[in-house]
């Protein structure tokens, strides 16, 4: 009989709500361009369908700025613009005041007492993720994920399941000793296809997500103070989401 020995953790959304910042980073960066586009949270949440900042950039021109006079070398000034994004999205979080969302400390502690091994699969760019863990988790936190596994490393973005193989992969670990946590319907999609057990906390801008198939949708991963509520499957009497939770919800699947 196997046992659940990896976590592998999404990040935006998921360990925090990250992507309110991306959508103003990308604003910040168009203004300083000079293009007159403008991404409302409402429209930010249909783009987010696409994941990859430069993927969902040229899904912005494609469908919605069919005025814009494209450069030559498209890819490079799509590349030029992420880069600017990037440098307005890090220097935001690189100011500490980015919270980590309920529970996400307390889970990842716990895994860590347990002995678990903890790995990143992420579709952001790596240094939005270094930022990030060192900023608003611990400085020395890159050192608890075996991988990071991040962005342009693999040759398909969520939902395609690449990122999660890729990490699993450099963990040398195999998809039934795994449980991957997530916020995004992309992202269940892209660890399911990996094979993975897939828990899912609901996030600002995955609301209205299908998460049909995930073994567990919870508000957060919970506090003792602050519990999480089960939106799909069960909480086992737990109050929030933890290692003895996330144990049970492997084994019941099958693990
Ligand atoms: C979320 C994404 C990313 C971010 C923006 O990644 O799809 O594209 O929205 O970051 P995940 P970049 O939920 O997998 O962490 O602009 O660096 O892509
Ligand atoms: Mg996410």
């Amino acid at each position: 009989m196997g046992q659940l020995t990896t976590l592998l953790f999404d990040v935006d959304g998921t360990l925090a709500e990250t992507e309110e910042i991306h959508r103003q980073s990308f604003n910040s960066a168009f203004k300083q361009a000079g293009l007159g586009w403008h991404w409302s949270a409402e429209r930010y949440g249909e783009l987010l369908a696409v994941t990859g900042g430069k993927e969902r950039i040229k899904h912005y021109i494609d469908k919605y700025a069919p005025e814009f006079e494209q450069p030559d070398n498209l890819s490079q000034y799509i590349a030029d613009l992420h880069a600017s994004k990037t440098e307005h999205y890090t220097r935001t979080v690189a100011e500490g005041k980015v919270p980590l969302r309920p529970g996400v400390r307390r889970l990842l502690n716990e895994a860590r007492q347990a002995g678990m091994r903890l790995g990143i699969a992420t579709t952001t760019t790596p240094a939005n993720v270094t930022v990030l863990l060192e900023k608003s988790l611990a400085q020395d936190s890159l050192q608890w994920f075996e991988v990071i596994a991040a962005g342009g490393v693999v040759p398909a973005k969520k939902p395609a399941p690449d990122i999660y193989l890729y990490a699993m992969q450099h963990m040398g670990v195999e998809p039934d000793e795994c449980l991957a946590i997530e916020d995004s319907e992309n992202g269940l999609i892209s660890a399911q296809q990996a094979g993975l057990k897939t828990l899912v906390a609901v996030s600002q801008y995955t609301h209205d997500h299908d998460f049909t198939n995930a073994e567990l949708v919870v508000d957060h991963l919970g506090e003792p103070d602050n519990p999480s509520h089960a939106i799909q499957g069960s909480m086992n009497n737990s109050a929030c989401v933890d290692i003895p939770l996330l144990k049970s919800m492997w084994k019941k699947q099958g693990g």
